[in-house]
Formats: C-alpha cells, structure tokens, sequence
C-alpha cells in the first residue's frame, strides 16, 4: 500500500515531505486537511487522533502514522536509501541537519499559522505588525542561512554537494512562503539560485503548493 500524507497544499511543512517523497521516487496518496475550511480541519478531533500536535504533515505508513517532517524525511532515508537526503559521513550529515534545522526549528515554528492567529486575536496585534514579525524572522534566518551557504565550499549545485538533501527539502518551502509574504529575496543571492536550481527539478515542481489537487 502506497503512504498517505495528510497535507495541506500550501503548508510548507508537508511540502518538506512531498519533496522528499517525489525525490525518492515513492508513490503516495494525498488525504486534505484545509488549515482554513471550519475553523481549521487540523482541529477536528478526528485529525487530532491521527496527529495529537494538530500540525500537518503526518504519514501513515503501513498503519503507522509519523508525525514531525524532519522525522518523516529521515525516516525515508532510511528505508529507502536512494537517492540519500543525507550524507554518509558525519560532518556532512550534521551540516545538512543544521541547515535543515535553521529553517525548521528556529525560522518557521515563529510564523506558523497558530503563531499569527495569537499575536493578532490574543495579543491584539495590527496587521502590520504581524507581518513586520513575519519578515523579521525570515529575514534574519536566511541572513544567517545565506552566509553559510557563501563561505562553504560545499555548497554548489544544491544546498550541499551535487544533489538535493533533506536542507533543500526545507529551503525551497521556506522560500515560496518568504515570497507569499512579499519578502525582498535580491540579498540572499545563493539561496535564489538554489531555488532555481530546484525549480527545474521534477520532484519539487510537483511539489509545488499550485499542483496539489486541494490548491484553490
Ligand atoms: N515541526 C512541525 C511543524 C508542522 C506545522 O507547523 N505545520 C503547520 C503547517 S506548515 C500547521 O499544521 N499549522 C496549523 C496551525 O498552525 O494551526 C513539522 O516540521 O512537521
């Protein structure tokens, strides 16, 4: 039986996976959680029985449901080796587990949904003000991320070395909602053209937020 991500086209989180799905070449069904329809369908209690944390993405594989994307991609990779989102040595392997985790555990948790939905209805928040917040952080995560993709000689084509690996898997997404979000990309020079660079790639431009079949 093929997995099933429960996904949410324009969560960059379960785009992380689809990436990762499409670049190991696993067949997968989609099963939609709308973020938005009901006051959010992560909420329903049906949901929180598949993921507790009510956060997409979640795979069931087999009967068994992985939650947390980093996990879900590492997961992958070590059942189904090729081609490896991870080096095989150490050094490498923890470079591509800091950049990865740059992006999701010190940029994204701050401008998740729930996040924006706290600081505007709880802490009464103007618009504005959320998406200076919103800007800031990934402004200052991918001044820190562009910098050490400039002074490491394993950068090049792709975020290390000479294929994509779970870091690619997390910029691009984060890249897509910097400019949902209108940031001004023109200073992080190396990270557009690693964007590009992924862009004509199969696997991530079917993964692509527009190509989901619940994209509206
Ligand atoms: N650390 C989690 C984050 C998952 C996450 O935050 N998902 C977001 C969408 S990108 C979500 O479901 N948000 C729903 C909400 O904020 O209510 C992961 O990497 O899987």
């Amino acid at each position: 039986v093929n997995p099933t991500l429960y996904d949410y086209w324009r969560s960059s989180a379960a785009y992380r996976v689809r990436i990762g799905l499409n670049l190991k070449g696993i067949n997968w069904e989609h099963s939609g959680v709308s973020l938005i329809k009901d006051g959010g369908e992560q909420n329903h209690p049906q949901y929180a029985r598949v993921n507790p944390q009510k956060l997409v993405p979640a795979l069931e594989v087999n009967g068994n449901v992985l939650t947390q994307s980093l996990a879900i991609l590492e997961y992958l990779d070590e059942h189904h080796p090729e081609p490896c989102l991870l080096p095989t040595d150490g050094l490498g392997r923890a470079r591509v587990r800091a950049l990865s985790q740059l992006i999701a555990s010190d940029i994204h948790p701050l401008n998740n949904l729930r996040v924006l939905n706290y600081l505007e209805d709880e802490l009464n928040c103007a618009p504005d003000a959320k998406l200076n917040w919103y800007h800031h952080w990934i402004t200052e995560g991918f001044s820190a991320f562009e910098t050490m993709l400039t002074t490491s000689d394993q950068t090049a084509p792709f975020c290390y070395g000479d294929q994509p690996s779970m870091a690619d898997c997390c910029l691009i997404p984060q890249v897509y909602n910097a400019r949902r979000f209108g940031i001004d990309l023109n200073s992080f020079p190396e990270i557009c053209r690693i964007d590009k660079t992924c862009a004509g790639l199969d696997a991530f431009a079917s993964a692509r937020p527009e190509n989901q079949p619940d994209a509206t």
